[in-house]
Protein backbone atom coordinates (compact mmCIF):
# COMPACT_ATOMS: atom_id res chain seq x y z
CA UNK A 1 0.00 0.00 0.00
CA UNK A 2 1.36 3.23 -0.75
CA UNK A 3 0.82 7.24 0.13
CA UNK A 4 0.65 9.62 -2.03
CA UNK A 5 0.47 13.42 -1.81
CA UNK A 6 -0.24 15.35 -4.95
CA UNK A 7 2.06 18.37 -5.07
CA UNK A 8 1.63 19.18 -9.35
CA UNK A 9 -1.05 21.83 -9.61
CA UNK A 10 0.06 25.83 -10.28
CA UNK A 11 -1.76 27.25 -7.47
CA UNK A 12 -2.80 30.45 -9.61
CA UNK A 13 -5.49 31.58 -7.31
CA UNK A 14 -2.95 32.05 -4.85
CA UNK A 15 -0.26 34.77 -6.31
CA UNK A 16 1.29 36.07 -5.56
CA UNK A 17 2.64 33.80 -2.78
CA UNK A 18 3.29 31.19 -5.73
CA UNK A 19 5.02 33.18 -7.29
CA UNK A 20 7.87 32.44 -5.17
CA UNK A 21 6.98 29.17 -4.52
CA UNK A 22 4.85 25.86 -4.89
CA UNK A 23 2.09 25.66 -3.92
CA UNK A 24 2.25 22.31 -1.45
CA UNK A 25 5.35 24.12 0.20
CA UNK A 26 2.69 27.25 1.76
CA UNK A 27 3.43 26.81 5.27
CA UNK A 28 1.13 25.99 8.34
CA UNK A 29 2.82 26.87 11.96
CA UNK A 30 6.17 26.90 9.93
CA UNK A 31 6.13 23.48 8.39
CA UNK A 32 5.13 23.31 4.61
CA UNK A 33 1.81 21.51 3.82
CA UNK A 34 3.33 19.04 1.65
CA UNK A 35 5.89 17.50 4.92
CA UNK A 36 2.62 17.68 7.41
CA UNK A 37 0.71 15.67 5.15
CA UNK A 38 3.87 13.11 5.00
CA UNK A 39 4.59 13.20 8.60
CA UNK A 40 1.05 12.60 9.79
CA UNK A 41 0.19 10.55 7.21
CA UNK A 42 2.35 7.89 7.11
CA UNK A 43 2.51 7.92 11.05
CA UNK A 44 -1.15 7.18 10.81
CA UNK A 45 -0.68 4.09 8.94
CA UNK A 46 1.29 1.06 7.52
CA UNK A 47 2.86 2.21 3.55
CA UNK A 48 5.22 0.13 2.07
CA UNK A 49 6.02 3.58 0.22
CA UNK A 50 5.65 7.12 0.22
CA UNK A 51 5.43 9.14 -3.21
CA UNK A 52 4.77 13.02 -3.93
CA UNK A 53 3.89 13.55 -7.75
CA UNK A 54 5.72 17.03 -8.23
CA UNK A 55 5.09 19.32 -11.42
CA UNK A 56 4.79 23.73 -11.01
CA UNK A 57 8.06 24.01 -9.33
CA UNK A 58 8.99 20.40 -8.86
CA UNK A 59 12.48 20.53 -8.25
CA UNK A 60 12.04 23.12 -5.47
CA UNK A 61 9.36 20.37 -3.67
CA UNK A 62 12.05 17.65 -4.26
CA UNK A 63 14.27 19.40 -2.17
CA UNK A 64 11.87 20.61 0.24
CA UNK A 65 10.52 16.86 1.33
CA UNK A 66 14.59 16.01 1.68
CA UNK A 67 14.96 18.25 4.15
CA UNK A 68 11.96 18.06 5.72
CA UNK A 69 13.54 14.93 6.52
CA UNK A 70 11.72 12.11 4.02
CA UNK A 71 14.39 10.86 2.47
CA UNK A 72 12.60 7.40 1.23
CA UNK A 73 9.70 9.29 -0.67
CA UNK A 74 9.76 8.46 -3.94
CA UNK A 75 8.86 11.47 -6.41
CA UNK A 76 7.05 11.07 -9.80
CA UNK A 77 7.09 13.83 -12.39
CA UNK A 78 3.52 14.27 -13.82
CA UNK A 79 5.20 15.86 -17.28
CA UNK A 80 2.52 18.76 -17.56
CA UNK A 81 -0.53 19.96 -15.10
CA UNK A 82 -3.18 18.51 -16.71
CA UNK A 83 -5.90 18.29 -13.69
CA UNK A 84 -5.81 15.91 -10.80
CA UNK A 85 -7.08 12.91 -12.47
CA UNK A 86 -4.44 13.31 -14.87
CA UNK A 87 -1.82 13.39 -11.44
CA UNK A 88 -3.54 10.31 -10.06
CA UNK A 89 -3.21 8.66 -13.35
CA UNK A 90 -0.14 8.93 -13.71
CA UNK A 91 0.69 7.63 -10.08
CA UNK A 92 -1.17 4.49 -10.70
CA UNK A 93 0.86 4.14 -13.86
CA UNK A 94 4.14 4.44 -12.58
CA UNK A 95 4.03 2.88 -9.17
CA UNK A 96 2.94 -0.82 -8.36
CA UNK A 97 0.86 -1.21 -5.58
CA UNK A 98 -2.55 -3.39 -4.00
CA UNK A 99 -3.81 0.40 -2.38
CA UNK A 100 -3.16 4.10 -2.90
CA UNK A 101 -3.86 6.14 -0.36
CA UNK A 102 -4.02 9.90 -1.44
CA UNK A 103 -3.78 13.34 -0.77
CA UNK A 104 -4.31 16.82 -2.31
CA UNK A 105 -0.91 18.61 -1.06
CA UNK A 106 -2.54 21.84 -0.91
CA UNK A 107 -5.00 21.09 1.69
CA UNK A 108 -4.90 21.40 5.46
CA UNK A 109 -6.56 18.46 7.05
CA UNK A 110 -7.48 18.10 10.82
CA UNK A 111 -4.53 15.02 12.03
CA UNK A 112 -7.32 13.15 12.93
CA UNK A 113 -8.40 12.60 9.35
CA UNK A 114 -5.36 11.15 8.75
CA UNK A 115 -5.96 8.14 11.23
CA UNK A 116 -9.61 7.84 9.96
CA UNK A 117 -8.42 7.26 5.94
CA UNK A 118 -6.04 4.81 7.08
CA UNK A 119 -8.37 2.58 8.82
CA UNK A 120 -10.88 3.34 5.87
CA UNK A 121 -11.82 0.05 3.56
CA UNK A 122 -10.99 1.08 -0.09
CA UNK A 123 -12.55 2.52 -1.94
CA UNK A 124 -13.26 5.43 0.34
CA UNK A 125 -12.97 9.20 0.39
CA UNK A 126 -13.11 12.00 3.29
CA UNK A 127 -15.84 14.25 3.78
CA UNK A 128 -15.51 17.38 5.58
CA UNK A 129 -18.66 19.32 6.65
CA UNK A 130 -18.83 22.89 4.59
CA UNK A 131 -21.25 25.32 6.12
CA UNK A 132 -21.15 26.61 2.53
CA UNK A 133 -21.01 23.83 0.34
CA UNK A 134 -21.35 25.99 -2.74
CA UNK A 135 -17.53 25.91 -3.73
CA UNK A 136 -16.73 22.39 -3.59
CA UNK A 137 -17.55 18.62 -4.59
CA UNK A 138 -20.59 18.29 -2.83
CA UNK A 139 -20.60 14.47 -1.41
CA UNK A 140 -24.67 12.78 -1.29
CA UNK A 141 -23.76 10.56 1.52
CA UNK A 142 -25.93 7.99 2.60
CA UNK A 143 -25.86 5.07 4.96
CA UNK A 144 -21.72 5.54 5.06
CA UNK A 145 -21.70 5.70 1.19
CA UNK A 146 -21.39 8.36 -1.10
CA UNK A 147 -24.28 8.29 -3.85
CA UNK A 148 -23.19 11.26 -6.20
CA UNK A 149 -20.11 13.71 -6.60
CA UNK A 150 -21.83 17.53 -7.20
CA UNK A 151 -19.37 19.80 -8.53
CA UNK A 152 -20.10 23.31 -7.02
CA UNK A 153 -23.66 23.08 -6.71
CA UNK A 154 -25.71 26.43 -6.75
CA UNK A 155 -27.47 27.58 -3.74
CA UNK A 156 -26.48 27.86 -0.33
CA UNK A 157 -26.05 25.45 2.54
CA UNK A 158 -24.01 23.24 4.55
CA UNK A 159 -23.13 19.69 3.22
CA UNK A 160 -20.11 16.79 3.11
CA UNK A 161 -18.11 18.01 0.87
CA UNK A 162 -14.89 16.59 -0.95
CA UNK A 163 -11.51 17.88 0.70
CA UNK A 164 -9.30 15.94 -1.33
CA UNK A 165 -8.22 12.44 0.90
CA UNK A 166 -9.39 9.10 -0.86
CA UNK A 167 -8.20 5.76 -0.79
CA UNK A 168 -8.82 3.34 -3.99
CA UNK A 169 -7.43 0.12 -5.43
CA UNK A 170 -5.68 -0.19 -8.57
CA UNK A 171 -8.70 -0.96 -10.73
CA UNK A 172 -9.02 2.79 -10.37
CA UNK A 173 -6.68 3.39 -12.88
CA UNK A 174 -9.74 1.45 -15.75
CA UNK A 175 -12.17 4.09 -13.91
CA UNK A 176 -10.13 7.47 -14.88
CA UNK A 177 -9.06 6.00 -18.56
CA UNK A 178 -12.14 6.22 -18.99
CA UNK A 179 -12.30 10.16 -18.23
CA UNK A 180 -13.44 12.79 -20.26
CA UNK A 181 -11.45 16.43 -19.94
CA UNK A 182 -14.17 18.96 -17.91
CA UNK A 183 -15.81 22.27 -18.97
CA UNK A 184 -12.40 23.51 -17.82
CA UNK A 185 -10.09 20.94 -20.00
CA UNK A 186 -8.84 19.26 -17.11
CA UNK A 187 -9.14 15.63 -16.17
CA UNK A 188 -11.48 15.77 -12.61
CA UNK A 189 -10.77 12.70 -10.04
CA UNK A 190 -14.14 13.92 -8.59
CA UNK A 191 -15.25 12.64 -11.78
CA UNK A 192 -13.79 9.17 -11.39
CA UNK A 193 -15.19 9.36 -8.00
CA UNK A 194 -18.44 10.13 -9.27
CA UNK A 195 -18.22 6.68 -11.12
CA UNK A 196 -17.44 4.42 -7.92
CA UNK A 197 -20.46 6.70 -6.18
CA UNK A 198 -22.92 5.66 -8.90
CA UNK A 199 -21.54 2.15 -8.66
CA UNK A 200 -22.48 2.32 -5.14
CA UNK A 201 -19.43 0.97 -4.06
CA UNK A 202 -17.49 4.78 -2.41
CA UNK A 203 -17.51 4.61 1.46
CA UNK A 204 -17.50 7.88 2.90
CA UNK A 205 -15.58 8.60 5.97
CA UNK A 206 -17.08 12.03 7.46
CA UNK A 207 -15.01 13.93 10.19
CA UNK A 208 -16.04 14.19 13.54
CA UNK A 209 -17.22 17.01 15.42
CA UNK A 210 -14.52 20.20 15.44
CA UNK A 211 -12.64 18.11 12.72
CA UNK A 212 -10.85 21.66 10.69
CA UNK A 213 -10.12 21.28 7.51
CA UNK A 214 -9.19 24.32 4.52
CA UNK A 215 -8.75 24.01 1.07
CA UNK A 216 -5.66 26.15 0.69
CA UNK A 217 -6.81 27.63 -2.58
CA UNK A 218 -6.53 31.60 -2.03
CA UNK A 219 -4.40 34.20 0.02
CA UNK A 220 -6.54 34.61 3.02
CA UNK A 221 -6.95 30.35 3.40
CA UNK A 222 -3.27 30.60 4.50
CA UNK A 223 -4.83 32.72 7.42
CA UNK A 224 -7.48 29.98 8.12
CA UNK A 225 -5.05 27.42 7.89
CA UNK A 226 -2.68 28.45 10.11
CA UNK A 227 -5.24 29.61 12.64
CA UNK A 228 -6.89 26.38 12.56
CA UNK A 229 -3.63 24.13 13.05
CA UNK A 230 -3.42 26.38 16.82
CA UNK A 231 -6.14 24.49 17.65
CA UNK A 232 -4.97 20.86 16.07
CA UNK A 233 -5.34 18.26 19.25
CA UNK A 234 -1.53 17.38 17.80
CA UNK A 235 -0.70 21.23 18.47
CA UNK A 236 1.43 21.75 21.71
CA UNK A 237 2.92 25.17 23.01
CA UNK A 238 6.33 25.47 23.87
CA UNK A 239 8.96 28.44 24.83
CA UNK A 240 12.49 26.97 24.14
CA UNK A 241 13.48 30.43 23.07
CA UNK A 242 14.75 33.58 25.03
CA UNK A 243 12.66 35.72 26.58
CA UNK A 244 13.36 38.66 28.84
CA UNK A 245 12.38 39.11 31.79
CA UNK A 246 10.56 42.30 31.19
CA UNK A 247 8.02 40.46 28.75
CA UNK A 248 4.75 39.28 28.93
CA UNK A 249 3.12 36.44 27.69
CA UNK A 250 -0.59 36.57 27.71
CA UNK A 251 -3.77 35.31 26.10
CA UNK A 252 -3.65 31.54 25.38
CA UNK A 253 -0.46 31.04 26.87
CA UNK A 254 -0.44 27.26 26.23
CA UNK A 255 -0.42 27.87 22.57
CA UNK A 256 2.47 30.12 22.27
CA UNK A 257 5.40 28.35 20.75
CA UNK A 258 8.84 30.05 20.76
CA UNK A 259 11.25 28.22 18.66
CA UNK A 260 14.65 27.50 20.41
CA UNK A 261 17.03 30.18 18.46
CA UNK A 262 14.03 32.96 18.53
CA UNK A 263 14.03 35.63 21.29
CA UNK A 264 11.27 37.94 22.52
CA UNK A 265 13.30 41.13 23.62
CA UNK A 266 12.12 43.55 26.37
CA UNK A 267 9.23 45.10 26.85
CA UNK A 268 7.08 43.15 24.43
CA UNK A 269 3.69 41.49 24.43
CA UNK A 270 2.88 37.72 23.18
CA UNK A 271 -0.25 37.16 22.73
CA UNK A 272 -1.20 33.43 22.66
CA UNK A 273 -1.84 31.74 20.57
CA UNK A 274 1.39 32.56 18.89
CA UNK A 275 3.96 30.59 16.71
CA UNK A 276 7.68 31.98 16.59
CA UNK A 277 10.12 30.49 14.97
CA UNK A 278 13.56 29.63 14.69
CA UNK A 279 15.31 32.75 14.55
CA UNK A 280 12.75 34.96 14.26
CA UNK A 281 13.06 38.03 17.43
CA UNK A 282 10.19 40.21 18.41
CA UNK A 283 11.10 43.72 20.23
CA UNK A 284 12.44 45.09 21.81
CA UNK A 285 9.24 46.66 22.80
CA UNK A 286 6.71 44.81 20.06
CA UNK A 287 3.13 43.61 20.52
CA UNK A 288 2.64 40.08 19.00
CA UNK A 289 -0.90 39.23 19.06
CA UNK A 290 -3.36 36.40 19.22
CA UNK A 291 -2.59 33.86 16.05
CA UNK A 292 0.72 35.55 14.51
CA UNK A 293 2.58 32.90 12.92
CA UNK A 294 6.35 34.54 12.73
CA UNK A 295 8.70 31.85 10.72
CA UNK A 296 12.17 31.54 10.59
CA UNK A 297 14.28 35.01 10.88
CA UNK A 298 11.29 36.76 10.99
CA UNK A 299 11.55 40.51 12.89
CA UNK A 300 9.32 42.48 14.34
CA UNK A 301 10.73 45.30 15.82
CA UNK A 302 10.56 48.63 18.40
CA UNK A 303 6.85 49.76 18.38
CA UNK A 304 5.38 47.41 15.55
CA UNK A 305 2.12 45.50 16.13
CA UNK A 306 1.57 42.43 14.36
CA UNK A 307 -2.06 40.67 14.76
CA UNK A 308 -3.23 37.48 12.93
CA UNK A 309 -0.87 37.33 10.62
CA UNK A 310 1.71 34.97 8.57
CA UNK A 311 5.26 36.34 8.59
CA UNK A 312 7.31 34.47 6.15
CA UNK A 313 10.85 33.14 6.36
CA UNK A 314 13.17 36.43 7.22
CA UNK A 315 10.13 38.96 6.73
CA UNK A 316 10.52 41.66 8.55
CA UNK A 317 8.44 44.52 9.96
CA UNK A 318 11.39 46.42 11.74
CA UNK A 319 9.83 49.68 13.63
CA UNK A 320 6.75 51.48 14.00
CA UNK A 321 4.32 48.85 11.79
CA UNK A 322 1.33 47.50 11.52
CA UNK A 323 0.37 44.44 10.47
CA UNK A 324 -3.17 42.78 10.44
CA UNK A 325 -4.82 40.02 9.01
CA UNK A 326 -2.07 39.51 6.46
CA UNK A 327 0.31 37.78 4.67
CA UNK A 328 3.58 38.86 4.39
CA UNK A 329 5.67 36.94 2.17
CA UNK A 330 9.43 35.55 2.85
CA UNK A 331 12.21 38.25 3.27
CA UNK A 332 9.61 41.23 2.50
CA UNK A 333 11.01 44.75 4.30
CA UNK A 334 8.20 47.17 5.68
CA UNK A 335 9.58 50.54 5.57
CA UNK A 336 9.37 52.17 9.30
CA UNK A 337 5.51 53.36 9.01
CA UNK A 338 4.54 51.38 6.98
CA UNK A 339 0.76 50.08 8.39
CA UNK A 340 -2.00 48.02 6.91
CA UNK A 341 -5.49 48.20 7.23
CA UNK A 342 -7.70 45.17 7.85
CA UNK A 343 -11.37 47.03 8.25
CA UNK A 344 -12.93 48.73 5.94
CA UNK A 345 -15.30 51.85 7.10
CA UNK A 346 -18.78 50.37 5.85
CA UNK A 347 -17.95 47.35 8.32
CA UNK A 348 -18.60 45.20 4.33
CA UNK A 349 -16.71 42.06 3.94
CA UNK A 350 -13.10 42.70 2.20
CA UNK A 351 -12.91 41.54 -1.06
CA UNK A 352 -10.08 41.04 -3.37
CA UNK A 353 -8.60 39.83 -6.98
CA UNK A 354 -8.27 36.04 -7.24
CA UNK A 355 -7.00 35.28 -10.95
CA UNK A 356 -8.46 38.24 -12.14
CA UNK A 357 -12.29 38.08 -10.83
CA UNK A 358 -13.52 40.69 -7.78
CA UNK A 359 -14.14 38.17 -5.02
CA UNK A 360 -16.16 38.58 -1.29
CA UNK A 361 -13.58 36.98 0.95
CA UNK A 362 -16.43 36.98 3.24
CA UNK A 363 -14.07 38.39 5.99
CA UNK A 364 -14.82 41.54 7.74
CA UNK A 365 -11.21 41.62 8.84
CA UNK A 366 -8.63 40.79 6.00
CA UNK A 367 -5.39 42.86 5.40
CA UNK A 368 -3.08 42.48 2.71
CA UNK A 369 -1.26 39.96 1.12
CA UNK A 370 2.52 40.40 -0.06
CA UNK A 371 4.61 38.48 -2.07
CA UNK A 372 7.84 37.67 -1.36
CA UNK A 373 10.86 39.69 -1.70
CA UNK A 374 8.51 43.04 -1.63
CA UNK A 375 9.31 46.20 -0.53
CA UNK A 376 7.76 49.17 0.91
CA UNK A 377 9.17 52.51 1.87
CA UNK A 378 8.65 54.39 4.68
CA UNK A 379 4.54 55.36 5.75
CA UNK A 380 3.04 53.39 3.13
CA UNK A 381 -0.32 52.70 3.70
CA UNK A 382 -1.76 48.94 2.47
CA UNK A 383 -5.40 49.16 1.88
CA UNK A 384 -7.45 45.82 2.95
CA UNK A 385 -7.61 43.25 0.40
CA UNK A 386 -4.49 44.17 -1.87
CA UNK A 387 -2.36 42.13 -3.46
CA UNK A 388 1.34 43.41 -3.70
CA UNK A 389 3.67 41.07 -6.27
CA UNK A 390 6.82 39.45 -5.51
CA UNK A 391 10.33 41.48 -5.69
CA UNK A 392 7.42 44.86 -5.88
CA UNK A 393 8.72 48.27 -4.73
CA UNK A 394 6.55 50.63 -3.55
CA UNK A 395 7.55 54.51 -2.79
CA UNK A 396 7.44 56.01 0.01
CA UNK A 397 4.12 57.98 1.11
CA UNK A 398 1.96 55.71 -1.11
CA UNK A 399 -1.44 54.49 -0.25
CA UNK A 400 -1.86 51.33 -2.51
CA UNK A 401 -5.34 50.53 -2.73
CA UNK A 402 -5.55 48.45 -5.81
CA UNK A 403 -3.17 44.77 -6.78
CA UNK A 404 0.68 45.57 -6.97
CA UNK A 405 1.89 43.23 -10.39
CA UNK A 406 5.03 40.99 -9.65
CA UNK A 407 8.37 43.25 -9.83
CA UNK A 408 5.81 46.37 -10.34
CA UNK A 409 7.32 50.05 -9.04
CA UNK A 410 4.54 51.68 -7.73
CA UNK A 411 5.19 55.32 -7.58
CA UNK A 412 2.29 57.67 -6.24
P1 LIG B 1 -6.31 22.44 -7.76
O1 LIG B 1 -6.51 23.30 -6.57
O2 LIG B 1 -7.49 21.99 -8.50
O3 LIG B 1 -5.36 23.17 -8.82
P2 LIG B 1 -4.07 24.04 -8.65
O4 LIG B 1 -3.23 23.56 -7.53
O5 LIG B 1 -3.40 24.07 -9.99
O6 LIG B 1 -4.59 25.50 -8.25
P3 LIG B 1 -5.17 26.69 -9.14
O7 LIG B 1 -6.50 26.24 -9.62
O8 LIG B 1 -5.24 27.83 -8.19
O9 LIG B 1 -4.18 26.96 -10.24
O10 LIG B 1 -5.45 21.17 -7.35
C1 LIG B 1 -5.83 20.26 -6.40
C2 LIG B 1 -4.67 19.38 -6.00
O11 LIG B 1 -4.20 18.56 -7.05
C3 LIG B 1 -3.48 20.15 -5.55
O12 LIG B 1 -2.94 19.45 -4.45
C4 LIG B 1 -2.53 20.12 -6.69
C5 LIG B 1 -2.85 18.83 -7.37
N1 LIG B 1 -2.73 18.88 -8.82
C6 LIG B 1 -1.76 18.12 -9.44
O13 LIG B 1 -0.96 17.43 -8.81
N2 LIG B 1 -1.69 18.14 -10.81
C7 LIG B 1 -2.56 18.88 -11.56
O14 LIG B 1 -2.46 18.83 -12.79
C8 LIG B 1 -3.54 19.69 -10.88
C9 LIG B 1 -4.49 20.56 -11.67
C10 LIG B 1 -3.58 19.65 -9.52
Amino acid sequence: TVFVVLAGGRGERLRPLTETRAKPLVPVLGEPLVCRHLRLGLSAGVFDEAVVLVGYRGGEVVERVRSCGFGGVRFVSQGGVWGTGHAVRRVLEEVGGGEYTFVYGDVYLDSRFYGALASAEAPSVLAGWAEDARWYGLLEVEAGFVRGVVEKPGGGGGGWVFIGGFKVDSGFLGVLRGLRPSPRGELEVTDALAVLAREGVLRAVVGGEGWGWVDVGRPWDVLRANRMAFHDPEYRGVVEGEVHSTAVLEGDVERVYIARGARVGAHSVVEGPAYIGPGARVGPGAHVRGYSVLLGDAYVGFASEVKASVLMEGARAPHLNYVGDSVVGEHVNLGAGTVTANLRFDGRSVRMTVKGERVDTGLRKLGAVIGGYAQTGINVSLMPGVKVGARALVYPGCVVNRDVGSGEVFKC
